[in-house]
């Protein structure tokens, strides 16, 4: 192991919530101590906002949040933040365009992932094509939100853009899937030069491995983050039971320069549902993250996850931590 401390290859971000790891706590990556950080009903429409993304805008945090609304429709809300702790989500969901400003807003969509690429915000979500799929969209200012073409044919989910081209192309990492629950389901990561036409598919993380907490589907969580070991990718794993699945995370680091090949892989979890927020709610055992805020001046990261499809919680590592971790107890 090389003896330079890892860092993250950004902008400082001193504002993003952040708490030491307790004392006591032995673990790689920590809850915050005041979670859920969005409880039941938190908007007058909405009964569950969670498997959201907030990003840094402005002199705070900006996202879109899934919420399903009391009809059990899922839909794509924004909301912001002073603190990255308090959320104010908007009642009313994103209403979309396409390319000629005509109306375009899916039927339902859940899951979003928000990236900054070069001062647009780029969106994906997973989106009825009919049946799952990956929406994209775009926007510049979070009040006008353009539909762009989706990357994938159904079935899938779990679309995942990397924050920056690689060697000239855009990078996708997909879930391929069927149009149920999907008991099966790996990484692939796709390339484009203009994100309208993706290609030159490759497998990038299989499921399984010696860790049965990511034996029956893996898929990408937030955005990968760029540092000085390679792109760090935390992802959900998820594991088959007798009463239905659980949603843990885990942790790979990928080669910088070509992404397609992990270089580390944990082979245990980094975090699984324990607490009552995370095992107890609409779909108990689900801990899903889809955003993290990380500040390049210290290697902190707070991790947003959903919790029991129901909550937003929020939980932090510290780089060095989280790359020692995952080189330490790797199975690629
Ligand atoms: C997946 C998605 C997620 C959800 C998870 C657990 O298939 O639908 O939105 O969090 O199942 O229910």
């Amino acid at each position: 192991m090389s003896n330079t401390k890892p860092t993250i290859i950004g902008k400082p971000l001193p504002g993003m919530p952040w708490e030491e790891r307790p004392a006591d706590c032995q673990d790689v990556v920590w809850r915050f101590s005041g979670n859920p950080v969005i409880d039941w009903n938190p908007t007058p429409q909405t009964s569950r906002v969670y498997n959201s993304a907030p990003v840094p805008f402005g002199n705070g945090f900006a996202g879109v949040f899934r919420a399903d609304h009391k009809n059990g429709r899922a839909h794509l809300h924004f909301g912001t933040s002073k603190d990255g702790i308090h959320f104010e989500i908007e009642d009313n969901r994103i209403e979309w365009v396409d390319e000629s400003g005509n109306p375009a807003t899916p039927s339902y969509a859940y899951d979003p992932r928000v990236v900054n690429i070069e001062g647009t915000y780029y969106i994906t979500w997973c989106d009825d094509f009919p049946g799952a799929s990956i929406g994209m969209g775009r926007t510049k200012d979070f009040k006008t939100f353009i539909r762009m073409e989706n990357p994938c044919m159904p079935f899938n989910r779990n679309g995942v853009l990397f924050p920056r081209k690689v060697n000239g192309e855009y990078l996708l990492m997909s879930r391929p899937s069927d149009s149920g629950h999907t008991p099966f389901g790996d990484i692939i990561l796709s390339h484009s030069k203009d994100m309208t036409y993706w290609g030159k598919h490759r497998l990038l993380m299989r499921k399984g491995g010696s860790g049965w907490w990511q034996g029956t589907k893996i898929g990408a969580g937030p955005i990968p983050i760029e540092t000085s070991e390679g792109w760090l990718l935390i992802y959900h794993g998820v594991s088959g039971t007798c009463n239905g699945f659980v949603y843990s995370m885990g942790a790979a680091i990928l080669d910088l320069e070509n992404p397609a090949k992990v270089l580390y892989r944990t082979r245990d979890y980094i975090l699984t549902p324990e607490k009552p927020y995370e095992t107890t709610g609409f779909v108990p055992n689900v801990a899903f993250p889809c955003a993290t805020l990380h500040d390049a001046a210290t290697g902190r990261i707070a991790i947003y996850y959903g919790a029991a499809d129901t909550y937003t919680a929020l939980a932090f590592t510290q780089l060095d931590l989280l790359i020692d971790t995952i080189k330490n107890n790797s199975e690629v």
